[in-house]
């Protein structure tokens, strides 16, 4: 950390698990109820519109009554502490953002913007009023959330910056994700092959343990902080 010029950091479901937003794959997780690989597609979208639009408000009155928890606040602290910094999130959540993250690429997009099938306008969440499921865009267009759904392209501009960060950064944490997703699984091997040094946080081993320097098997909310501190 102290020798290093250049930070990414790479998130998933796992940090805001501390939070209480249940992950996918956890026990208590998103996929135990639902299949979000059902779900969070296209096709599901289309075939009923009204399904997917309620689990993502179930989901948003989950997160918005959520805090962000100490592992947010340690990466946020993270950001002014390098010369090149980037967090790349694969969480839809904003709990970065409302910890005081600023230099953040969201691969997988917010759940708080909504995206009109039609005319492609960005809105926001509050703007929405689900007077109607699914709700209508000022054009008459459906509106979507704006999140990459499975079979999905990742925003191309966000998704090159990503990749750009784990060719050329020193130093690699991969924290709280399961590796599993691609293309974000991918970044940590990518990091690797630039000569990073790549840290794994997570209580569980991924597919990436036996591959990183550092597999750190902890909760992402006791180790940063006491990273932070010993930085
Ligand atoms: C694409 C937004 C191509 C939506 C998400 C085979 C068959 C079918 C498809 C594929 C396949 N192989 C690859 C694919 C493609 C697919 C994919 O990777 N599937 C996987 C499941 C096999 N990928 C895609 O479809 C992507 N798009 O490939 O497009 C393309 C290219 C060009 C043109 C057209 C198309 C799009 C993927 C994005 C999907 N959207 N989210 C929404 O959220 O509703 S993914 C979603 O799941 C999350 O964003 C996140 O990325 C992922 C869940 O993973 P994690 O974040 O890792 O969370 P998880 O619960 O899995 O794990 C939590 C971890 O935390 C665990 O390891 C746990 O141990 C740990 N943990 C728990 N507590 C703590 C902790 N860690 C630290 N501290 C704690 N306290
Ligand atoms: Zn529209």
């Amino acid at each position: 950390m102290r020798s290093s010029r250049f930070l990414t950091v790479l998130t998933g479901a796992g940090i805001s698990a501390e939070s209480g937003v249940p992950t996918f794959r956890g026990k208590d997780g998103l996929w135990r109820k639902f299949n979000p690989q059902e779900l969070a597609t296209m096709d599901a979208f289309m075939r009923n519109p009204r399904l997917v639009w309620e689990w993502y408000e179930y989901r948003r009155k989950l997160i918005q009554d959520v805090q962000p928890n100490p592992a947010h606040y340690a990466i946020k602290d993270l950001e002014d502490g390098f010369e090149e910094f980037l967090l790349v999130t694969q969480n839809i959540d904003g709990l970065h953002q409302r910890a005081g993250s600023r230099k953040i690429a969201e691969l997988h997009g917010n759940i708080w913007r909504n995206r009109c099938l039609r005319c492609g306008r960005i809105s926001d969440h509050k703007e929405v009023y689900l007077r109607e499921i699914p709700p209508k865009c000022a054009c008459g267009g459906t509106l979507r959330p704006d999140v990459v759904w499975f079979g999905e392209a990742l925003p191309q501009e966000i998704l090159s910056q990503a990749l750009q960060a784990a060719q050329s950064c020193n130093l690699l944490l991969s924290v709280g994700a399961s590796a599993l997703v691609q293309p974000a699984a991918s970044l940590p091997l990518l990091a690797l092959r630039n000569g990073a040094f790549v840290v794994e946080i997570n209580p569980e081993p991924t597919p990436i343990s036996e591959r990183v320097n550092e597999s750190i098997r902890g909760k992402a909310g006791d180790v940063l902080p006491r990273l932070v501190k010993r930085q």
